[in-house]
């Protein structure tokens, strides 16, 4: 394809002229989105526990990242050497069983970047809030998001996904999870999933968008 780029026109007693442009089909866009998403699902929860690892699993476009370097203290830690953190939000897209789009957001974990968390959940059909199943804070941290999740928006279809609960031990270790959602929102979904399994994110998806909405109530 030729493109004109025309130049020096107007000025008096020029002639215009037209330098071309040849483009070669290595020069083309690659294509990022796909079709218009009928649903909005965000993805929410603490640094690190793995909403940008759950959207890479299950995106069918390339993932739309925000990821930077980070040194926060913990990070070595909880997610075995995760040097990257998410500063504004991560974007994909995907299809359900029944074949309409979803488009997933995914939310940066720490307060600081909360004025997408403002922008975003409003806006979003469902909430999958990922929860650390591993590390003693996890139910607490789960009800800061919750809560935080309420503040933005009045009813909400919430799936809470907890991560990184040994199989032996699943129903044991969502035990106060479910004690905490029965009190801050009875009507959320609670299960296990593992972030970087891309059949349980699906499922995670689809237990939100089919959760009941409801408010997020007070201590
Ligand atoms: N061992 C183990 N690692 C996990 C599990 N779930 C997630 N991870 C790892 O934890 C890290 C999560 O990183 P991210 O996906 O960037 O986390 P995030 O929630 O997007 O983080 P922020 O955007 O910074 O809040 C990745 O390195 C995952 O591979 C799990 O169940 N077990
Ligand atoms: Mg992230």
């Amino acid at each position: 394809m030729k493109l004109g780029c025309p130049y020096g026109a107007g000025q008096a007693g020029v002639e215009a002229k037209v330098r071309s442009v040849e483009l070669q089909p290595e020069d083309a866009l690659e294509i990022v989105l796909g079709h218009p998403a009928s649903r909005q699902v965000v993805f929410a929860g603490p640094f690190g526990v793995g909403k940008t690892t759950a959207l890479r699993a299950i995106s069918e476009i390339p993932v739309v990242n925000t990821d930077v370097a980070s040194r926060e203290l913990d990070t070595a830690q909880r997610t075995g050497g995760k040097t990257t953190t998410t500063a504004g939000f991560d974007y994909g897209e995907f299809r359900l069983a029944a074949g309409e789009r979803v488009a997933v957001f995914g939310l940066p974990g720490q307060e600081r970047f909360d004025a997408m968390w403002d922008l975003l959940v409003p806006a979003s059909a469902a909430v999958v809030l990922w929860a650390y199943g591993d590390q003693a804070e996890g139910v607490n941290q789960c009800a800061t998001w919750l809560r935080a999740l309420g503040q933005r928006a009045s009813l909400l279809r919430v799936a809470v996904a907890v991560s990184r609960l040994p199989l032996a031990a699943q129903e044991a270790g969502l035990a106060p999870y479910r004690a905490l959602v029965q009190r801050l929102h009875p009507l959320a979904v609670v299960q296990a999933a593992d972030p970087r399994a891309a059949e349980d994110v699906r499922r995670m998806v689809a237990a939100a968008l089919t959760a009941l909405p409801g408010a997020v109530r007070g201590d």
